[in-house]
């Protein structure tokens, strides 16, 4: 991607976990990479096709003086997330702040804190089949969607399927959706296990029925399996109410182990069954 780069941005604020700091303040010193497309901006010489690193500028140092934290770390988190959150075609950002007037009782020319956040793409698989399975799913949406870490949710078209693994229950509604997020894998699945209780979600049998079940099927093109967390979800080359909506939504997506594409691996579970 391509890159705008603002350095050594001053600004004056407060954070720090001595009262002293909170009270006189320093000076802080931004460094910022705004990862970004400039393509059409570079052919059409237009601001409005770009983002105004002017207004970037002003926006972080809004950011830095309005709260007092202790922890460059927090002040970072939260300026990195007004960018983001404010200039929508910044995709990443990576930021740095320095503090080279720290209370520090050696000689030191800087200290600083620098991190790397930005948009993700998730592909989510959703199922109901208790309820009012089409309110559950539409409520999960319109939550997803009101979410500020969240943005352009959009999903597939939803289908009546069979059920899968444990068979004496009702027919899902099953579906998926696209979006961008902020949140981590982990932070997203706990978001999903709040929505998912919200709509009054019971955990009683493994693959039993339920009123809404989220599960993170594609999380960019991470690969993670901890205890709690599988990405991509395990058993989707064998599941037709997760590749058919999939596919509706994007046939070519890549499974980041396997290399094949959600069309290819519809066409290999219907040859195989
Ligand atoms: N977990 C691990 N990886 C993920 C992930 N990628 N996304 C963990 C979401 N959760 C993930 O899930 C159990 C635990 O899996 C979570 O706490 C999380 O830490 P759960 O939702 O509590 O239980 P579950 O859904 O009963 O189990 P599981 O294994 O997730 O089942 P699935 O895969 O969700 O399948 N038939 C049809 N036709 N349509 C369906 O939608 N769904 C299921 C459930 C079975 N049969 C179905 C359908
Ligand atoms: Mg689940």
């Amino acid at each position: 991607m391509d890159e705008i780069r603002i350095s050594g941005l001053e600004v004056y604020a407060y954070h720090g976990v001595f009262p002293e700091e909170n009270k006189k303040g320093q000076h802080f010193y931004i460094n910022a990479v705004l990862y970004t497309d400039t393509r059409k901006a570079g052919k059409t010489d237009e601001l409005s096709d770009s983002t105004h690193y002017g207004l970037v500028c002003e926006e972080m140092a809004r950011a830095m003086k309005e709260q007092c934290f202790h922890l460059l770390e927090r002040a970072a988190e939260y300026v990195a997330e007004r960018v983001l959150l404010t200039f929508p075609l910044i995709r990443e950002i990576e930021l740095e702040i320095c503090k080279p007037e720290a209370p520090i009782a050696l000689p030191f020319s800087n200290v600083s804190v620098k991190i790397r956040r930005g948009w993700h793409t998730v592909y989510l698989g959703l199922g109901s089949n208790l309820g009012d399975s089409g309110q559950y799913l539409k409520t999960a949406l319109e939550k997803l969607s009101a979410s500020k870490q969240i943005r352009g949710v959009k999903s597939s078209e939803w289908i009546r399927t069979k059920p899968y693994g444990v068979e004496e229950q009702p027919d899902f509604l099953n579906g998926a959706a696209v979006m961008e997020t902020l949140f981590t894998p982990w932070e997203l699945l706990d978001f999903l296990h709040i929505v998912e209780a919200e709509a009054g979600r019971v955990r009683k049998v493994r693959w039993g029925a339920r009123t809404l079940d989220l599960d993170i099927l594609f999380y960019d093109d991470r690969v993670i399996d901890s205890e709690n967390l599988t990405i991509p979800h395990m058993d989707m080359v064998n599941r037709e109410f997760v590749l058919v909506p999939l596919a509706g939504l994007n046939p070519y997506l890549r499974h980041p182990i396997t290399g094949r594409t959600v069309q290819e691996m519809l066409k290999d579970l219907r040859e195989r069954v």
